[in-house]
């Protein structure tokens, strides 16, 4: 009977697969493995599941793909299978193990550092052969063997094969598929594992066209390409950029270096469709210096103009990174690295922690710079010599703030108006006191609307000189709420002076479930598509009711419902064209 050999991994959400396993699935089948099956749970998953589900498929060889969002709960997995099965053997690998010197756990049987496809697949071979007794399972792999799977970047494998088989083809359509059409990168940022790869390696590009058009065929709406540098190679990342713009309904995500953006990849990129890309362009410091203290050297011009260019074409979602806690940047100049790169309006902008990843370049700073981390997953900073303990908890209580408003995408027009009054770290430091910013789970929507109207009063409207009033902040957040998610009602606060409901607006309501109705205290103009464009506010004397309509809204940051201001125009029933009428004296 073929020996029976199980890949697992836990993700960090539901939405995340692992390629990992499936490569080393295909390569475990393609040596004449023929029992080889993978399981993949979440870190949520229960402990006691995972385990009675594996030992039920009676594994001989356990293969456990561990990350950093995993390794605890992974070893502790281990540790409960190997007590109900002590004969199974058990393989680890994976980024978050492949620079320990000795393994983490004596239930493990072997190590494999870095790619693993050709060392599992020695592995197997040699354990099913006994290692050399003929009895598998019995004797040991050498001392050197075992040396060699420790080595970083030894025994790549060919890239010819791509992860995805027929069987992982369903329920594609609600998770992100992940796929690589590179490996490696040529760039050296110490923070990064990657800069221990020495060269860049391709798959073949027919193989990947292939895998996107199965990929698609299956469901697959959200292709996220793992490539370290999406647009390494000019020649061939335009043509791949085409191909893919074709995909209607499809978002593809890649990572990709800014200043490499040259002028043929902007033009085109101004001709996609709103949406079909998504660009995750790391900035890390807007200060060279900070940059090249960590060996990452870029143009901040060409990243900057390119960064500008997206955003005005308005196409491509940009997200962009930036790290806090590197060498030599304290908190001013933290905050003046934020605001440059804020104003560049990035869709979304990830403030993250410098951490010390086993095996990361960066750990030869530690002493030269005083930094002190936290030596368990996932090894943030705690403090360096310019930035005190107390600084870095005031900066995560800032990034949960920015995170919860900004990045969010709920409160665009309001933070654009405030953002026009106050400088972004003044007005994210504020939010993060006024909401207490540290929990990990994030208040609801209509809680955070509400801290946002009082602080952007506070902050900004309230001042002799402000051009927004409070009562336009009211109608820029309500503007968001309707906008930005799918809402039913007015929330009270939002609300302001009482406004009687028009007289029709109930039959209205009844007839329409998709829609939702608000008054606001302006006339409401936008430069091109209402929602898309920014909103301009014009006083009124009258509530201008406005309908928002999310029948045929579409998903992700581009999501809007159609607006339609409604018009006192009798008599009632509502016609069917764009503007809608409601009975005359309606308005309150
Ligand atoms: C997708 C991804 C995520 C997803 C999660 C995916 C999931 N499955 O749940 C998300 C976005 C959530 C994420 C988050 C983070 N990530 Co991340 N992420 C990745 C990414 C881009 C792809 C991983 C992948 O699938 N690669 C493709 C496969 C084929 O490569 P591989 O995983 O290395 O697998 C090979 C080998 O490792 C080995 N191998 C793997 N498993 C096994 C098992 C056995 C038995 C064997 C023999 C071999 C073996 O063989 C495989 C094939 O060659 C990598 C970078 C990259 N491009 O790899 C970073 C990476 C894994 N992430 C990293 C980091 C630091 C983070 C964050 C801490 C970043 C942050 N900003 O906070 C967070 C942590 C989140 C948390 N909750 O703690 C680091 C890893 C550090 C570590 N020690 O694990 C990486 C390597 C980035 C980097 N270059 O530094 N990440
Ligand atoms: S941060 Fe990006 S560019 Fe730098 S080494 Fe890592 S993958 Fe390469």
């Amino acid at each position: 009977m073929s020996p029976s050999i199980g890949l697992v991994t836990l993700n960090a959400k539901y939405v995340h697969l692992a390629l990992s396993v499936r490569y080393l699935r295909n390569a475990a089948r393609a040596a004449g493995f023929g029992n080889v099956w993978l399981r993949e749970y979440t870190v949520r998953t229960p402990l006691g599941q995972m385990a009675a589900e594996l030992v039920a498929l009676r594994p001989d060889v356990l293969g456990f793909s561990i990350y950093i969002w995993n390794r605890e709960r992974s070893l502790a997995l281990i540790e409960r299978v190997k007590r109900l099965l002590p004969a199974v053997k058990i393989v680890i690998g994976g980024p978050e193990v492949s620079f320990e010197t000795e393994a983490p756990l004596p239930e493990i049987d072997a190590a494999i550092a870095g790619e693993g496809e050709v060392k599992w697949v020695e592995f197997l071979r040699g354990w099913a052969d006994g290692w050399g007794t003929g009895v598998p399972g019995q004797g040991q792999p050498s001392a050197a063997t075992r040396a060699r799977w420790l080595r970083y970047g030894t025994d790549l494998p060919k890239l010819d094969t791509l992860p995805y088989l027929e069987e992982d083809l369903a329920g594609l359509e609600h998770r992100l598929a992940y796929l690589e059409t590179s490996r490696g990168c040529p760039f050296s940022c110490s923070f990064c594992l990657s800069a221990l790869d020495e060269k860049v390696r391709f798959f073949p590009e027919a193989a990947v066209k292939n895998t996107v058009e199965r990929l698609v065929a299956a469901g697959a709406r959200r292709i996220k390409f793992l490539d370290r540098t999406f647009n390494l190679r000019r020649s061939r990342v335009l043509d791949f950029f085409r191909f893919l713009a074709r995909f209607d309904g499809v978002e593809f995500h890649f990572e990709v270096v800014g200043d490499l953006l040259d002028e043929p990849m902007l033009a085109f990129l101004e001709t996609v469709p709103p949406g079909r890309f998504q660009f995750e362009i790391g900035v890390q410091s807007a200060d060279p210096a900070v940059n090249a203290r960590v060996q990452r050297h870029q143009s901040q011009k060409q990243l900057f103009a390119a960064m500008a260019r997206l955003r005005a074409g308005g196409r491509v979602h940009l997200h962009a990174d930036l790290i806090w806690g590197l060498p030599g940047e304290d908190l001013a100049a933290i905050r003046a690295s934020f605001e440059t790169v804020l104003a560049l309006r990035p869709h979304q902008l990830q403030l993250g922690f410098l951490k010390f990843l086993p095996g990361a370049p960066i750990r030869a700073l530690i002493a030269r710079h005083g930094y002190a981390y936290d030596p368990r997953p996932p090894y943030e900073l705690i403090r360096h010599e310019d930035l005190p303990a107390g600084d870095v908890a005031y900066l995560k209580r800032c990034s949960a703030a920015f995170e919860r408003y900004y990045n969010s995408g709920h409160f665009r027009f309001a933070l654009e108006a405030l953002l026009e009054e106050a400088q972004g770290w003044e007005l994210f430091s504020a939010l993060a006191a006024a909401g207490g910013e540290s929990g990990r789970d994030a208040p609801p929507l209509e809680i955070l609307a509400q801290r946002l109207a009082a602080t952007g009063a506070r902050l900004v409207c309230r001042r002799p000189h402000a051009r927004l009033t409070e009562e336009a902040l009211r109608d820029l957040v309500k503007l968001d709420y309707f906008c930005h998610h799918r809402a039913r009602r007015v929330p009270g606060f939002l609300q302001g002076a009482t406004v009687a409901e028009p007289a029709g607006l109930r039959a209205l309501r009844k007839s329409r479930p998709d829609s939702a109705y608000a008054p606001f205290a302006h006339r409401i103009s936008w430069a091109g598509e209402p929602g898309a464009s920014r909103p301009t506010l014009e006083p009124s004397l009258q509530p201008v009711w406005l309908e928002f309509s999310y029948a045929d809204a579409r998903q992700g940051y581009f999501f809007r419902p159609a607006i339609t201001e409604l018009t006192v125009l009798p008599p009632f029933p509502v016609s069917g064209s764009a503007k809608q009428r409601i009975p005359e004296g309606a308005r309150a």
